[in-house]
């Protein structure tokens, strides 16, 4: 689906609009289309222009643009703008806590057009002689920018693996392949990774590199050989393409998916086997007798070695666990019973609860819970008390219609900033599933914010606490907490802590997981669904659990919903 290019554009656009100083309603106007195309529901390829005119916030201009870029992969009038600016100033949009009125006020005043320039009078605190500009927007400006100098050349997985697969599905389409894998850290699950490693086998290794290094949106081809062709996409990650021989497929797929810590691991054992391991195959020291490497299984089981899943190759000690044949039986895709975060076209969603029901039975799930925010939470249209208490006789009586599926009524409550919540307690006891978080005041010292916290895991009502750190990889930094605490109480207190699975998000990170089995913090996955397909973000959380070592039994929506409602409540444990 093209919808999430167009409307990456569109806010790109509005953004360059912005940074000019263009007329506020125009550039509103994009913000909202690209709004709507995002959560569409179904590929814009395929709506006809009447169709396209009929989605609110879209008139002729838009609709026309939208076509423009169908046909031609391209919006002329994004590119003049391009070509209007500096090219640097788009690349400062990309400092967390600098929008485009900050930029264009900083190219108006001193000329700014790069984050060196930036940088230095931030540091010379010439950003807070401006008049909008305060000494708290001014630190924050260069926090930002040592993370931006922290990720460098390193990109969120949830940016990166959708790319993947397109380049992926396209090559299998495209380009004569047989086998065909995305490996490295992109298989691993790892959270931020540097590149895209792709391996495949084909018998015109040549035809496939031409096509290759021929794909849309190339930048820049960096090198192009019959068995590795690199590539530099315009978004500026580079992909390798590796083509290995059909007999060495696994050693090759098992070599590139690393990590390279868990490689030299298998290696050492090889060598301590009389055994040679390499990308080729897994052979015998003293003539060279290939003893498998066509499926990657060869490797482990020529080792004596259980399969290690790729989730777990980190060296973090599954090498011994699999040389016992003991590791752990991983949490799977098919364990998990229902989604415990959803948000409604109540709040910030774009489906109403009936269709959310129905595209999450179509999922494959047992049950939701419906979480929509709260009432302090107006910029995602929070639910008053009185919208709340009509939303769970909404959800009771769709209830008494669907048949096998059954909506849990819920909340995603604010924590405010004293650790109380955001609505009263008596209504809190309605509902079945209460999941609280912190949506305000980060920048709250670690103490409070800890205390924050738990005080919100004490209380008697609160089921689950959504996305801890308040962290969006890559743009926003997680606030301290002193999560030693944090476990004991949720433990303590049977407050479950969610995994997060919002590609950005991945929070609960995987390296509390450890911590949080040895303490037994019941822990659920959820995906904080707002928008048509994104049930299917759950891989993301599994793969976190995963990497966590977390098996069926630690993860408490794997249980249907009448058990999973005993395991919640607190009061009754107490
Ligand atoms: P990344 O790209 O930094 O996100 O992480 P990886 O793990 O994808 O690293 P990458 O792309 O450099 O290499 C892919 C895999 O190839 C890596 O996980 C293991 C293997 N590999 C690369 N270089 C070496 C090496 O020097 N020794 C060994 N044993 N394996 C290597
Ligand atoms: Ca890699
Ligand atoms: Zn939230």
């Amino acid at each position: 689906m093209r919808n999430a290019d167009i409307a990456g554009l569109f806010d790109a656009l509005a953004n360059l609009l912005e940074i000019k100083g263009e007329n506020p309603f125009r550039i509103r106007a994009y913000r909202r289309a690209a709004l709507a195309i995002e959560s569409l529901g179904k590929d814009i390829a395929t709506i006809s222009e009447e169709d396209l005119l009929a989605i609110p916030g879209i008139g002729k201009d838009l609709a026309g643009k939208i076509s423009e870029y169908l046909k031609s992969g391209k919006i002329a009038a994004y590119e003049h703008l391009k070509q209007e600016l500096p090219e640097g100033l788009l690349a400062l949009l990309n400092v967390p806590g600098l929008g485009p009125k900050t930029v264009n006020l900083l190219y108006r005043e001193y000329h700014v057009t790069d984050i060196d320039q930036l940088e230095k009078l931030a540091r010379a605190h010439k950003l807070s002689k401006l008049p909008g500009i305060k000494e708290k927007t001014e630190s924050g400006i260069l926090k930002g920018i040592e993370m931006i100098r922290r990720y460098a050349s390193r990109y969120p997985l949830g940016k990166v693996l959708p790319m993947a697969r397109e380049i992926k599905e396209y090559l299998q389409a495209n380009a004569p392949v047989g086998r065909l894998e995305i490996a490295g850290s992109i298989r691993r699950w790892k959270e931020t990774v540097r590149d895209i490693d792709i391996i495949c086998t084909a018998t015109d290794p040549h035809a496939v590199m031409k096509i290759f290094t021929a794909m849309p949106d190339i930048k820049q081809v960096i090198m192009k050989g019959p068995t590795k062709s690199s590539v530099l996409t315009t978004f500026g990650i580079q992909v390798d393409l590796r083509v290995v021989d059909r007999e060495s497929f696994g050693s090759a797929i098992a070599y590139f998916t690393g990590s390279k810590e868990h490689n030299i691991r298998l290696r050492e054992l090889a060598v301590r086997a009389g055994l040679k391991l390499n990308e080729y195959g897994i052979f015998r020291e003293k003539d060279d007798k290939k003893l498998g490497g066509r499926e990657e299984e060869d490797i482990y089981t020529v080792l004596g070695l259980q399969f290690v899943p790729p989730e777990m190759r980190e060296d973090r000690g599954e090498i011994e666990a699999a040389q016992r044949h003991a590791l752990p039986q991983l949490v799977e895709m098919r364990d998990i019973r229902g989604d415990l975060h959803v948000h409604s076209a109540w709040s910030d969603g774009t489906l109403e609860i009936e269709e959310l029901a129905r595209h999450a039975a179509e999922h494959g799930y047992d049950y939701i819970a419906l979480t929509d925010h709260s009432q302090g939470l107006g910029v995602a249209r929070g639910l008053s008390e009185e919208r709340l208490r009509d939303q769970i006789a909404a959800v009771n009586a769709l209830n008494r219609r669907l048949k096998g599926f059954r909506i849990l009524s819920g909340t995603e409550v604010n924590i405010r900033t004293d650790g109380t919540l955001d609505f009263d307690d008596m209504l809190l006891r309605k509902l079945d599933i209460v999941v609280a978080s912190v949506h305000s005041g980060f920048k709250q010292s670690k103490e409070r914010l800890t205390q924050r916290i738990l005080r919100a895991m004490e209380h008697p009502q609160v089921s689950i606490i959504g996305h801890i750190s308040g962290r969006l990889i890559g743009e926003r930094d997680a606030y301290e907490l002193d999560m030693e605490q944090v476990l004991d109480t949720a433990a303590r207190t049977h407050t479950a802590l969610e995994i997060n699975a919002y590609p950005l998000r991945l929070d609960l990170d995987e390296t509390y997981l450890k911590t949080a089995r040895e303490k037994k913090v019941p822990i659920v996955i959820s995906t904080d669904f707002h928008a048509f397909g994104q049930f299917d973000n759950i891989r993301y959380g599994v793969a976190i659990a995963r990497r966590g070592l977390l098996e069926k039994k630690d993860v408490l929506n794997t249980l249907p919903s009448s058990g999973l409602l005993k395991k919640l409540a607190k009061t009754s444990l107490r």
